[in-house]
């Protein structure tokens, strides 16, 4: 099969997962054309892969660069040039209008596919200026998918639709994400000293993952047990949750390591991952870490609870309810036992739910439902 695949390139995770789709795919032996303003930050060489840059060219006319224009044209160009058989559009503005726009200039059957991914939604399309380009965009898509069931309830509740929605969850490989043997990882030592427990978290530090919660949850931790806190990513929030750390004086045990690329080792080295946003449609990172045998404890928001299987995996608790969260975290933390059979778990849940083995075919099949109705309309 051709398939183009359009996503955001940058650190994120609808462009990770749209990354990391098409490697699989491409491993498949699908032919595969990411089409985006820069090259996926996540993409590795595969001879099936292709990738084509959106460029958009200044005109003094157009105050503000005509990203949206270009990249219709660009897909319109790709779907002719390639004979692609199928379009998947991550995030539903403007990649999902744009393919539709794209798909009605040219002269060829392709099946559109949109992944719904959570903020799209909840945010960017719940936001006045974006809701009917949205709405647009959900109801004319043929095929729709969404990365949890939460997200379609969400989804249905704000654009007041009944059309088909399939729930393809988020996925990892879980030969890549797996638990290092701790020699093999020499930070280990500069992050964390013997005795010591080590929490994570991992996000983009945007308001809507509440950094702060994680703050005040380690705050409560390090007075109990003696441990630190790696702070991983970057985003809005920083420096106001440096300024946090700073006011209830942890900044000797707060590790805030920016953005990285390989959180395989991270992971590898933590106790516990801590997730407190107040929104979030799968959590990527929460299957990260379980397939790196990391327990998580998040907040109980959006898809998060079909994720984690509470008291098996991890624990869940009430947004912003950081006196809970902190009892939960030193329940797992204290007991060496119960974090062991959790980390086990969450791995074993992994592979039978969230690996690429098992998602990877389902969207493989949705294209070929979509492009088969195509053809029947
Ligand atoms: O979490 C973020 O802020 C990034 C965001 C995105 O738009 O890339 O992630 C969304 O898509 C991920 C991949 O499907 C999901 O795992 C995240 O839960 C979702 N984020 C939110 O719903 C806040």
């Amino acid at each position: 099969m051709k398939i183009g695949i359009i996503c955001f390139p940058s650190y994120g995770g609808s462009g990770v997962l749209a990354t990391e789709l098409g490697w699989h795919l491409a491993q498949l032996g699908n032919q595969v054309h990411f089409i985006s303003y820069d090259q996926p930050f996540r993409l590795k060489f595969h001879e099936n892969i292709f990738y084509h840059r959106v460029n958009t060219p200044h005109y003094d006319l157009f105050p503000f660069p005509p990203y949206y224009l270009a990249l219709v044209n660009k897909i319109a160009q790709v779907v002719e040039e390639q004979n692609l058989d199928v379009v998947h559009a991550h995030y539903a503005v403007p990649h999902a209008l744009a393919a539709q726009q794209a798909l009605a200039m040219v002269n060829r059957d392709v099946g559109l596919v949109t992944t719904l991914h959570g903020t799209d939604i909840t945010l960017v399309g719940n936001n006045e200026s974006f809701f009917r380009t949205t709405r647009h965009a959900i109801k004319n898509s043929p095929g729709l998918t969404a990365v949890s069931n939460d997200l379609i309830k969400s989804t249905r509740e704000v654009f007041a639709t009944d059309r088909p929605i399939r729930c393809i969850y988020n996925f990892v490989d879980p030969r890549e994400y797996r638990r290092l043997e701790p020699e093999n990882i020499p930070c280990r030592l500069r992050y964390r000293s013997k005795g010591e427990k080590l929490l994570i978290h991992i996000s983009n530090f945007r308001e809507v993952k509440r950094v702060g919660d994680v703050v005040e949850v380690f705050y409560e931790v390090q007075q109990e047990i003696s441990s630190r806190l790696l702070l991983v990513g970057d985003g809005p929030t920083r420096d106001s949750v440096a300024a946090l750390v700073r006011e209830r004086g942890l900044e000797k045990k707060v590790v805030f390591l920016g953005a990285q690329d390989n959180v395989v080792s991270l992971l590898s080295i933590s106790d516990l991952l801590v997730l407190t946003s107040e929104k979030e449609a799968f959590g990527l990172v929460n299957i990260e870490a379980m397939a790196c045998e990391v327990p998580v404890l998040a907040a109980e928001a959006g898809g998060v609870p079909e994720v984690i299987s509470n008291g098996e995996t991890g624990f869940l608790a009430p947004v912003g309810d950081v006196e809970k969260m902190a009892k939960l975290a030193l329940k797992i933390l204290k007991n060496p036992e119960l974090q062991k059979e959790m980390g086990l778990a969450g791995r074993q849940r992994v592979i039978d739910n969230f690996s690429s083995d098992i998602i990877v075919p389902q969207y493989l099949e949705y294209y070929r439902e979509i492009m088969g109705k195509g053809e029947g309309n």
